[in-house]
């Protein structure tokens, strides 16, 4: 399926670790950057730095035009109506904290729920149990099932006439599972209901579009997708997006003030209070124009090919626990695992000295550890830029792994 080797186009992935070749396996935590999304920074600051929307010479209209030029990519990729409808924010984090500040305080009321499910990430839970305990809300959870999936069933005895938010991550960032997003939108919609989507784990490995799926409301970070840390992209319905109150305030984001009123911006400025990272969201265009060559189809491919194979080699392996959905196409390119009588975080420390990138840990998923009654997993996640002999050193350090601890036995 490979068509080319694109672990070539990023110079981190030629490098070695404790004598190693690196074996990058956390594209879930952060993706490795592309040589061109370097490059377009680097030329951002060598010839068009400047503060856009401020100046009416040259270098801010340059930059203002990189800006909105990086805010169109990220409309079509997403395949929103109009470019009003995205808001640059600095993390999927900061996209959830404005929508629970502002769609949250705004609407919700001491008779209303919020659901989420159990699996959710912290920053989809704990600025909803802020907003449930401010207003007297309830916070309700769907449970998983043994397999890490929501079933129908379960989606439906929590959403009801009283929900106002389901916030959902489309793909589990701990257990890999794919959530099927449409049916849950849909109905929720059935129950007046909006929603929110997490497409952090989603966005940078599958199409992803948002008028198809009829989401609300879409967040996501620019670091998982080949782009620099410090963009993220909140996508909201322009006439949700207008009801909302602004949530940073300050320079940019508004049209007239006086001393004791303000008035703000329209969209998507109205939300983007102060100095914008510039030069992340340049690199996100960038980002979305390479992915997009390749094609999001192709991305995906790539990823599950890598992921079944991982999963097929390492049910071969008694000693080690899979989590999440036993059915492969409900799965994304997340594999959390566990070795019999090694602590994750030994694991991981032993796959370092190998050279090799994995996650141990929580995956700032406590509620659902505690849940599955596990205090972590090792994760190891992949991305179009890794190799079969990738997933071969996984199982071979997965066995060395096991069997260094084979004498407290
Ligand atoms: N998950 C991981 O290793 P930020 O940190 O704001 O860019 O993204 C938050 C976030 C939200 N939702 C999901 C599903 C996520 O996976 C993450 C980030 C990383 O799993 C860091 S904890």
């Amino acid at each position: 399926m490979q068509t080319r080797d694109f672990s070539k186009d990023f110079k981190t992935l030629s490098g070695e670790v404790n004598g190693n070749r690196l074996v990058y396996l956390d594209s879930a935590a952060t993706t490795q950057k592309p040589d061109v999304v370097i490059e377009a920074i680097k030329h951002y600051y060598e010839n068009i730095n400047a503060n856009p929307h401020r100046g009416a010479y040259h270098l801010s209209i340059e930059a203002t035009k990189a800006y909105d030029a990086a805010r169109e990519k990220v409309k079509s990729f997403i395949n929103a109506k109009t470019s009003k409808e995205v808001i640059f924010t600095k993390n999927a984090t900061e996209a959830f904290n404005l929508l629970a500040a502002s769609y949250g305080m705004d609407n919700i009321e001491s008779s209303d729920e919020i659901v989420i499910s159990i699996a959710e990430h912290h920053s989809n839970l704990i600025p909803w149990q802020r907003v449930a305990k401010a207003k007297g809300a309830t916070l309700k959870y769907m449970y998983t099932n043994e397999f890490g999936e929501l079933t129908l069933e379960e989606v439906k005895s929590k959403i009801t006439e009283k929900t106002k938010i389901v916030s959902i991550t489309h793909v589990s960032n701990a257990l890999g599972t794919i959530n099927n997003i449409s049916e849950i939108i849909e109905y929720a919609h059935s129950k007046g209901a909006i929603v929110i989507v997490d497409g952090a784990q989603s966005v940078p490995h599958m199409k992803v579009d948002v008028q198809k799926l009829d989401a609300d409301f879409l967040v996501f970070s620019g670091h998982k997708l080949l782009a620099p840390m410090g963009i993220g992209v909140l996508y909201g319905k322009q006439e949700l997006l207008e009801a909302m109150s602004p949530f940073m305030l300050g320079g940019d984001m508004v049209e007239y003030v006086y001393e004791q009123e303000a008035t703000f911006d329209e969209l998507p400025f109205k939300f983007e209070g102060g100095t914008q990272n510039v030069e992340a969201a340049i690199g996100l265009g960038c980002a979305i124009d390479y992915l997009e060559e390749i094609g999001m189809d192709t991305v995906s491919k790539i990823e599950q090919e890598l992921m079944e194979y991982a999963i097929s080699e390492m049910r071969k392996l008694p000693f080690v626990t899979i989590y999440g959905p036993s059915k492969i196409e409900n799965r994304s390119g997340v594999i959390s695992f566990g070795i019999e009588g090694v602590h994750p975080h030994d694991v991981a420390s032993i796959f370092d000295t190998h050279g090799v990138a994995i996650r141990a840990g929580n995956h700032c998923a406590q509620p659902l550890m505690r849940y599955m009654g596990i205090n972590a997993t090792c994760r190891a996640s992949f991305y179009l830029y890794n190799k079969k002999e990738d997933i071969d050193k996984l199982i071979e350090v997965i066995k060395v792994a096991y069997n260094m601890f084979s004498k407290w036995r």
